[in-house]
């Protein structure tokens, strides 16, 4: 036996890292020791501006007291408590609690454990939805290219990000998509939404005709897509879309794993955006990343046709282990807690201005043929090298490690998304180091 296999280092350890380039990842380690505030710090002490949130869902910052508190409370007391047919008070606490700050009728709360389940969850609420009703005939489900919707099959299925799907198959059977908003030839350097392209909506009513409308349940768009490269809807977009929905009886879910929880400066982006879609996926800032957790959002009707059968038979038999989690629904309740005391939930509203000027200040810097913002969301887009797409985006990334900066790359495109506790000088300090990386970026 050679001392590989019998002594754990990190380049053979048993870790498969999940969206990782792994056997250069375990070459190569970039490593995270500890988190504070607006910081992550190596094993080595060195400190790193966390340009994203983590993945897009430490919106308070890091090891809150308030909320590492609570979790460690909870734990003390009541580690885990079955959720089918039992419950525990604080699961119908933070179901009232966070239903209190979604948008119109969307009052009702199914929980899950990641976006992925929330969006799953509610790809399976919509075909349920509509056979309650007696329109069985709805089974089809409608994502949209380079949409992101998390890994699980129906998600995998309606996302539109070709990597993440080609080599699973054949996924699930009804799926259709509708075509992208991305248009650098007419939106290069939006700020905010982009002018042109509310017409793309019309697509849908493409797949109406296909497939006649009748056999669709429901449309799963992000109201921005994050993970395919920070698309931002074109100004009417959103509303020509849900009016589609409505004129055909289709579903409009709103994937808002990214886009809840203050990111557009409301609480959820459905707000910001004054679209009222059927169902609303969450998870991430839900709990500040701290535990996993998500939830769905659903419309009082789309509760109430669950609601109408004999009171002994089990109204959706849908539901994880995990769903309401304890440790979930005390570290969500004291992050609300942290949100509303701070602000967080509209403090991307006050940022908006400074973050857009920063952002857009890079526009010169060599490669850099888009940058474009929402809310506190920024993405710079640098032209692919010839035969080697994702390799300046890679650089860029790791030039951003070196000089003391986390961030994401999509591809060529560059994605920030900073905690909403975010001050001034520290927007500086990310958009200078972004500003070095592009400038040593060849
Ligand atoms: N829907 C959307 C819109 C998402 O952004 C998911 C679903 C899946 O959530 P879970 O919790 O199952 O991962 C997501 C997740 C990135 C990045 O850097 C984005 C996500 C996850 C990891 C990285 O773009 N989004
Ligand atoms: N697989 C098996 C064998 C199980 O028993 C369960 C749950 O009981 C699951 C999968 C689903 O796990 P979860 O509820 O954590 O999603």
């Amino acid at each position: 036996m050679n001392d590989r296999a019998t002594v754990p280092t990190l380049e053979n350890s048993a870790f498969f890292m999940p969206f990782s380039m792994n056997r250069q990842f375990k070459k190569a380690p970039r490593l995270i020791a500890r988190a504070e505030g607006m910081h992550y710090y190596t094993p080595e002490g060195r400190k790193l501006i966390d340009g994203t949130s983590g993945l897009w869902c430490v919106n308070a910052g890091h090891c809150r007291e308030k909320i590492v508190k609570a979790v460690q409370k909870q734990v003390a007391e009541l580690d885990f408590a079955p959720a089918f047919q039992m419950g525990h008070p604080l699961a119908f606490e933070f179901a009232d609690r966070i239903a209190a700050l979604a948008p119109g009728d969307l009052k009702r709360v199914f929980f899950t454990n990641s976006g992925s389940e929330s969006v799953d969850t509610a790809l399976k609420l919509a075909l349920a939805y509509h056979r309650a009703r007696g329109e069985g005939h709805r089974i089809r489900l409608i994502g949209r290219e380079r949409g992101y919707h998390g890994v699980n099959f129906g998600g995998t299925a309606v996302g539109g990000v070709v990597g993440n799907r080609k080599i699973f198959g054949a996924l699930v059977a009804g799926v259709d998509h509708i075509r992208h908003t991305h248009d650098l030839e007419k939106n290069a350097f939006s700020r905010g939404q982009p002018k042109h392209g509310a017409e793309l909506a019309d697509d849908l009513e493409r797949l109406c005709a296909l497939h006649d409308a009748s056999t669709i349940a429901a449309v799963i768009v992000e109201p921005v897509a994050c993970s395919g490269g920070v698309l931002v809807p074109p100004v009417g977009y959103l509303e020509r879309l849900r009016a589609i929905c409505d004129k055909h009886g289709i579903l409009l879910i709103f994937d808002e794993v990214i886009t809840a929880w203050g990111r557009l400066g409301k609480p959820f982006g459905a707000q910001h955006f004054g679209v009222l879609p059927d169902l609303i996926a969450t998870a991430k800032g839900i709990t500040n990343g701290t535990v996993p957790m998500g939830a769905v959002f659903m419309r009082e009707r789309i509760y109430q046709a669950f609601m109408t059968g004999p009171e002994n038979a089990i109204e959706m038999p849908h539901g994880y282990t995990y769903s309401s989690h304890p440790l979930a629904c005390a570290a969500g309740l004291a992050t609300m807690q942290v949100y509303e005391e701070e602000g967080l939930l509209t403090r991307a509203a006050e940022l908006w201005p400074y973050w857009e000027e920063q952002a857009h200040a890079l526009k010169g810097l060599p490669n850099v043929i888009d940058i474009r913002n929402i809310g506190l969301i920024a993405a710079i887009e640098l032209a692919p090298r010839a035969g080697a797409p994702g390799m300046r985006g890679l650089d860029a990334h790791t030039k951003a490690f070196e000089k003391g900066a986390y961030i994401r790359v999509a591809g060529d495109i560059i994605a920030l998304a900073p905690p909403l506790i975010i001050r001034k000088e520290e927007i500086d300090q990310l958009f200078e180091i972004v500003r070095g990386v592009l400038k040593t970026t060849n």
